[in-house]
């Protein structure tokens, strides 16, 4: 098997300052969105922050997801970052969901127009972190074998950044390329002429697959569990379509962050779906379908919530799919009958079902045949072989606390955050984890992350971090933890919520599902944005309540819990 290396040594490393083994204010791990926001807040309170980022380059996430298709399931318009109106209104997004290479190019266009690359060691991954509590700092190790010290470390890890390798027999043996759709080269692939096998069909392989077919002489995709998707209907943005929104970007980002449940500017439903007769409600779904993307879920307000409310929207999806798919088999195998709409991330997508009816596209049943092994030139299910020259793995990430725990995170006592996380992540607010002081993770699980706009939970998480360090600074105080109450209260609200809803009904990845042996338990925050936003702002206002602040003057142990 061919390993698929990232390319290395693009122009960015070179623009890293040499590296020196200053102590920092900060440490930040990740140049995707997150942190390159972190940073830029860093510099305006004027502390010294240092990012570390195993890629060569800024853009987490659309640094590392390649793959052919691969582009934002959010519109453009309002993925992108609103802290900067003058960054909003000069870029020019080109299409309703812009493409992963528009995107990765917006990253950089950020990190140069605020100057960040100088504070950004690129190529070097964040290998351990130790709390030293006499001096309330931290002790950061990196890949390059050197160590810093910082008062704070921000976890802008990415939620979707440790893609997974599936354990199949015979994957190493495989004579062809082997890809995994969240590790892509950066040298085009060109499938022109091959037999190509996807794994998976989750969005990754949902917005792949129809580019592959085009090329492919042959595509082969291996289904475990069919999955609900929406049209796109991706089209090029006219310069008048970004004026309305400019425009209108006061209240289009207002929106996102204080009213809408997904940080995503669109009607907020006042019915419920068995409010509807069956006609009105058929137009609805109809409607939404034709405008397409991730709102169709939010044609009504109890989708996630009521089984028989959400077995309408879901039958409406599987009569579609019956309708595109010509034969009645192939069509049967990719209607959904697992979960329920929408409890697993949905997926939208441009022409995925209607790939099936070409002539060069085969779809097999993973689930009442499951993958024996995978032969030097093939792959064997049911005890047939398939021919393959080249295999595209699209099995997904250890989601949400995969990359967080790569990193070796000692704090009080010496006690891990693998050990602590061992029957599952436990955090306050999805921001800090007790027995973890001065360290921070953005988008971490029990906040709303990736059940939104991520950039909107991310702008939000940073905001916060940045307002606490500095009234940490104002207020003398040397360290901040989450206190355990708080933090055990915290994480049976976050239960308590996704209990009311029908998510935990999927065996998704937001359940920590898709990985053999980790603990299933609901990660996100499922109470909305804009309630989470109101709550943190609370928790600030009232003087950081639930975390307990350690002045230099005052032993641990009276403020601490
Ligand atoms: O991964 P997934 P993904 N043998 O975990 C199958 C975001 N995203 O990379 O469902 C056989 O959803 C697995 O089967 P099953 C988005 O949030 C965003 O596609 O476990 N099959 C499933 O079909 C998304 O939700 C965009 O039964 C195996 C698939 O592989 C998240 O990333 C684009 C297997 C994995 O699906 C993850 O999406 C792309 C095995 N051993 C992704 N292991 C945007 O548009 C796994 N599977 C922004």
């Amino acid at each position: 098997m061919s390993a698929v290396q990232p390319v290395s040594g693009s122009s960015q490393s070179a623009t890293s300052q040499a590296y020196d083994s200053r102590a920092y204010d900060v440490v930040v791990v990740g140049a995707g969105f997150a942190g390159m926001y972190m940073l830029h807040r860093l510099r305006g309170l004027r502390m010294t922050a240092r990012v570390f980022e195993q890629g060569d380059g800024v853009g987490g996430t659309w640094y590392w997801n390649r793959y052919p298709g691969a582009r934002c399931d959010v519109e453009s318009m309002q993925y992108s970052y609103s802290f900067s109106d003058e960054l909003q209104q000069e870029w020019d997004w080109s299409e309703r969901y812009a493409p992963q290479p528009e995107i990765l190019k917006y990253a950089n266009h950020v990190a140069d127009r605020f100057n960040l690359r100088p504070d950004i060691q690129f190529h070097t991954r964040v290998e351990s972190a130790v709390f030293d509590e006499t001096a309330n700092r931290w002790s950061v190790t990196t890949s390059d074998g050197k160590a810093v010290t910082a008062k704070f470390v921000v976890l802008a890890t990415g939620c979707l950044s440790n893609a997974r390798m599936p354990d199949i027999k015979g994957l190493a043996g495989f004579k062809g390329q082997v890809y995994h759709t969240g590790n892509w080269p950066h040298a085009p692939v060109d499938f022109t002429g091959l037999r190509v096998g996807v794994i998976g069909t989750g969005s990754s392989a949902i917005q792949s697959v129809p580019v592959i077919a085009e090329q492919a002489t042959h595509l082969t995709v291996f289904q475990r569990t069919a999955n609900f998707s929406i049209p796109a209907r991706n089209a090029p943005l006219s310069a008048d379509e970004r004026e309305r929104f400019r425009k209108n970007y006061p209240e289009i980002r207002r929106f996102a962050r204080e009213e809408a449940r997904n940080g995503i500017y669109t009607e907020l439903p006042d019915r419920g779906a068995l409010d509807d007769g069956d006609n009105e409600r058929r137009s609805k779904y109809e409607a939404r379908w034709q405008r397409g993307g991730l709102t169709f879920m939010s044609v009504y307000n109890n989708l996630a919530l009521d089984k028989a409310a959400n077995d309408t929207a879901a039958d409406f999806v599987r009569a579609k799919i019956a309708q595109i798919v010509k034969d009645p088999d192939t069509a049967r195998l990719l209607q959904p009958n697992s979960h329920p709409i929408g409890t697993k991330r949905i997926c939208i997508d441009t022409d995925y079902f209607a790939t099936f009816n070409r002539p060069n596209v085969t779809l097999v049943d993973i689930k009442s045949n499951p993958i024996e092994e995978i032969l030097p030139h093939g792959l064997r299910a049911g005890g047939k072989d398939y021919e393959i020259d080249a295999l595209v793995l699209a099995t997904g990430f250890d989601a949400m606390t995969g990359s967080v725990a790569k990193i070796e995170i000692h704090g009080r006592n010496g006690q891990t955050l693998n050990q602590k996380w061992a029957e599952g992540p436990k955090t306050y607010l999805g921001l800090m984890s007790a027995g973890f002081p001065n360290l921070f993770i953005i988008t971490g699980p029990g906040s709303p992350s990736v059940l939104s706009n991520m950039i909107v939970s991310i702008e939000q998480h940073v905001d916060w971090i940045a307002d606490c360090v500095a009234y940490m600074r104002a207020h003398g105080f040397e360290a901040m933890e989450a206190e355990r109450e708080a933090e055990d209260k915290w994480v049976a609200h976050v239960n308590e919520v996704a209990a009311t809803t029908l998510y935990p009904q999927a065996n998704s990845w937001y359940m920590g599902a898709n990985i053999p042996g980790k603990p299933r338990i609901f990660m996100p925050y499922i109470g909305g944005v804009g309630p989470y936003r109101q709550i943190c702002n609370d928790v600030a206002a009232e003087g950081y309540e639930g975390f307990a602040m350690i002045s230099a003057e005052q032993p641990r142990k009276m403020v601490a819990s």
